[in-house]
């Protein structure tokens, strides 16, 4: 008889899969299976601790990165996508703007988490992300998640949730809080740097109630978007959007064309400087249009 899981964490080729309130180790038959954190399958029971992985149930939303040679899925059936960052050990502001267009190119719930918020340096980049992305409409939370997360508990309720965002901004220490006991492996910098150890190698979810899942990912150097089309870039940019349609021309690219409404935006600064030079350096980047 089959039963449905719920893959809960992956490593390589094994799974670990829930089954009723059972965790399994999940394997599978096929020598490459590419099923990830989120992903609902169906199985059958080995024995008391191994479940073999035979069947995908259809995914209602995956959550996956690019570049020019791969493509990497990072969790699937997510409903909200939390933005994680923090000034410290470095931001990078282009990392936040290209999973913000990811959710919008996927019709994804999105949030933004600026974490750290007690750090002296953070009430300028605080600052910051609420003047490029609170003013386009993005919700923004600030946390210092290291003290509490309450402000995050009634946004993330009967969702699942993924926590997406670079090494070291706090994505497991927000995940531990929410979960309050040590069971997602936090990565202390400090630690790390010695040892080149203690960092979560794999994305894991968490049950905070019944309906209400975390999945704390590793953390991404970058967050490639190389799969998106040109023509529908600038759909994804909420303070672009509402003026398609009013450049001269039909097909412009809104980078070098005449009468381009969305430039004329940028040079009378009505837009970000940023988002405008963001939105060039992101269409140059896409997957060469092939004629
Ligand atoms: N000051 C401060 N440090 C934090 C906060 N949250 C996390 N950290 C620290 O940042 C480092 C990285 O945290 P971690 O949760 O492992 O980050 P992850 O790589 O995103 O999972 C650890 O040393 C944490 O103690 C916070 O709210 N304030
Ligand atoms: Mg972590
Ligand atoms: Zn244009």
């Amino acid at each position: 008889m089959k039963h449905q899981g719920l893959i809960t964490s992956s490593y390589g080729r094994m799974y670990k899969v829930l089954v009723g309130d059972t965790y399994y180790h999940g394997v599978t038959k096929a020598k490459k299976s590419d099923y990830v954190v989120g992903d609902y399958v169906l199985v059958d029971i080995i024995n008391q601790e191994q479940a073999q992985i035979t069947d995908l149930i259809p995914r209602n939303s995956l959550i996956y990165r690019s570049d020019r040679y791969k493509s990497k899925q990072i969790a699937s059936n997510v409903d909200q996508i939390i933005v994680v960052t923090s000034v410290t050990p470095n931001y990078n502001l282009d990392f936040i703007s290209n999973s913000l267009i990811f959710a919008e190119s996927e019709c994804i719930s999105v949030l933004l988490v600026v974490n750290k918020s007690l750090l002296n340096e953070s009430k300028e980049y605080i600052a910051l992300i609420n003047e490029l992305y609170g003013s386009i409409g993005y919700l923004v939370v600030t946390l210092n998640g290291i003290d509490s997360v309450d402000a995050l508990i009634p946004l993330i309720k009967n969702k699942t949730n993924v926590l997406i965002g670079q090494s070291g901004v706090g994505k497991s220490t927000i995940t531990n809080q929410l979960l309050q006991k040590k069971s997602a492996k936090t990565n202390d910098i400090m630690k790390s740097h010695n040892s080149g150890k203690h960092t979560t190698t794999n994305a894991n979810l968490y049950f905070i109630d019944n309906e209400t899942k975390i999945i704390d990912c590793p953390g991404l150097q970058e967050f490639g978007l190389y799969h998106l089309e040109h023509d529908r870039l600038i759909e994804y940019f909420p303070e672009f959007k509402k003026y398609i349609g009013q450049c001269k021309f039909a097909n412009c690219k809104h980078i070098e064309e005449p009468n381009c409404i969305i430039r004329e935006l940028f040079t009378n600064n009505l837009v970000s400087k940023y988002r405008y030079e963001y939105y060039v350096r992101l269409y140059t980047s896409l997957r060469p249009i092939i004629k």
